[in-house]
């Protein structure tokens, strides 16, 4: 029977920030139609479609919520956030077991468009442009597309690796690697996995890393080195390193980051590292042994050698990291031999991604925030992205207040307010602490 069909209609507060949203629910026949409506939306990607995807998104988070598998329309009477649109697709499904819309939605254009902005570096404009020519596989972008953009090259050449799922062993594998060299370069240093992963995820696209020092101004130059030493041991392929651009007033306006489509104004670097096959099947291995098989592909000559001219295109920072002399432990022999085979063996991504190799590619972002903004940073970068959509609107909305990755303003009183922990972050916008598994909006 019904169990809640006897029960007033629930009752959820209006924004997601204020309910649990976690990965298991109850309604995910009607969230998953949901979100593919959302998702066709847009890839079509106009102005009008942009606003209709988020109304999608936003009925599917309220699904989500509910502590019941909806059997009734009724029980939708009290909740705000589903429109008209989504209650015919959600009354079709609790009549039919299925929506013809949604049905329909899934033809050859919107297989296609998934298959290529899945890629890294394409979005949907491009893959727009490949449909019109009549591309439908990876296999004719790679044979067809030239791109001066590395995400590009390096995102159609390991595609099938980057396609893969990053599971939580590797996940764990990669962080142990970035903190061990990282705690090298600076003891003390606080190192997050943050994005899917700390929401519970047991699979992710990239492995996203927030790092910071609780000594203000520790954290200065850090990235650069670490990056340095990565590329030592051979484990990185590809990647851009882009500086701060963060500013004091960027704390009141942000209107220059959303225009860009960014997140923040951190320093960061987004990239393709390498990491051995076997590592998922076994996590206890030593990943110290497990580097010199990866990098022992360097002295085979099969280029994995970071470079400026096949990674960063002129338009974007080089990968101009600083001069190691300052680090001790710096190996010079493997160095020397990798800058060597660097100028001896270049090959390209592709030819690369088709040798035979026991390591795989896998998406890394590693972000660096000065301390004082690591709570709203960590917020920010666990997401996921409609919770921050959510909190954000919330923020600016009910309390008249500014938030973002950097920080807390209140435009009323025209301050800043620190915080000192996760739950500060949420007690300074007068919020019940969500835990991050509850964030799966
Ligand atoms: N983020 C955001 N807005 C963006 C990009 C990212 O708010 N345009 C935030 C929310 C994300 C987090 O950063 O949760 C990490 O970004 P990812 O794209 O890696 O997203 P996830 O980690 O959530 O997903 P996946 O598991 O696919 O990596
Ligand atoms: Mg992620």
């Amino acid at each position: 029977g019904n169990e809640n069909s006897g029960r007033n209609p629930l009752i959820l507060p209006e924004y997601a920030c204020q309910r649990a949203t976690c990965l298991k629910h109850f309604n995910h026949k009607f969230t998953k139609a949901l979100e593919i409506l959302q998702k066709h939306a847009e890839l079509r990607d106009n102005e009008r479609d942009s606003s209709r995807a988020l109304a999608f998104r936003r009925a599917s988070c309220v699904l989500k919520s509910l502590p019941f598998p909806l059997t009734s329309m009724s029980q939708l009477k009290n909740l705000t956030n589903i429109g008209d649109h989504c209650k015919r697709v959600i009354q079709e499904i609790l009549e039919d077991g299925e929506c013809r819309e949604v049905n329909e939605l899934q033809d050859d254009w919107f297989q296609k468009m998934v298959v290529f902005t899945n890629i890294f570096g394409i979005g949907s404009a491009t893959a727009k442009k490949w449909i019109e020519k009549g591309w439908s596989t990876i296999k004719e972008a790679q044979e067809g597309y030239i791109s001066s953009d590395w995400r590009v090259r390096w995102g159609l050449a390991f595609h099938t690796d980057l396609n893969t799922p990053v599971n939580l062993q590797e996940a764990q594998y990669i962080q142990q690697i970035v903190r061990k060299e990282a705690e090298t370069i600076l003891p003390g240093i606080i190192l997050q996995i943050t994005g899917g992963f700390r929401r519970g995820k047991e699979e992710g696209h990239d492995v996203d890393i927030l790092m910071t020092h609780p000594e203000e101004g520790k954290e200065v130059g850090l990235l650069a080195r670490l990056l340095q030493r990565l590329q030592n041991k051979g484990i990185i392929l590809c990647g851009n390193l882009e500086k701060s651009t963060y500013s004091d007033e960027m704390l009141t306006l942000d209107s220059k980051l959303s225009a860009k489509g960014q997140l923040d104004h951190f320093e960061k670097w987004l990239g393709i590292i390498k990491i051995p096959h076997s590592c998922s099947e076994n996590p206890a291995m030593d990943y110290s042994g497990s580097l010199s098989i990866i990098s022992s592909c360097v002295h085979k000559g099969t280029g994995c050698s970071v470079d400026n001219s096949t990674c960063c295109t002129a338009s974007e920072q080089p990968l101009n990291y600083q001069p190691l002399n300052l680090d001790e432990s710096l190996d010079l022999e493997s160095k020397a031999k990798k800058q060597k085979l660097g100028t001896e063996n270049e090959i390209s991504p592709m030819e690369l991604a088709k040798l035979d190799r026991n390591w795989i590619a896998r998406r890394v972002d590693l972000i660096v925030s000065p301390y004082d903004q690591y709570f709203y940073a960590l917020v920010g970068w666990t997401g996921n992205k409609q919770f921050n959509r959510d909190i954000r609107t919330y923020a600016q909305r009910e309390l008249g207040m500014k938030l973002s990755s950097h920080g807390l303003y209140d435009l009323n009183k025209n301050c800043a307010l620190p915080a000192r922990s996760e739950k500060e972050v949420f007690q300074n916008m007068k919020l019940q602490y969500i835990e991050p598994w509850e964030r799966n909006c």
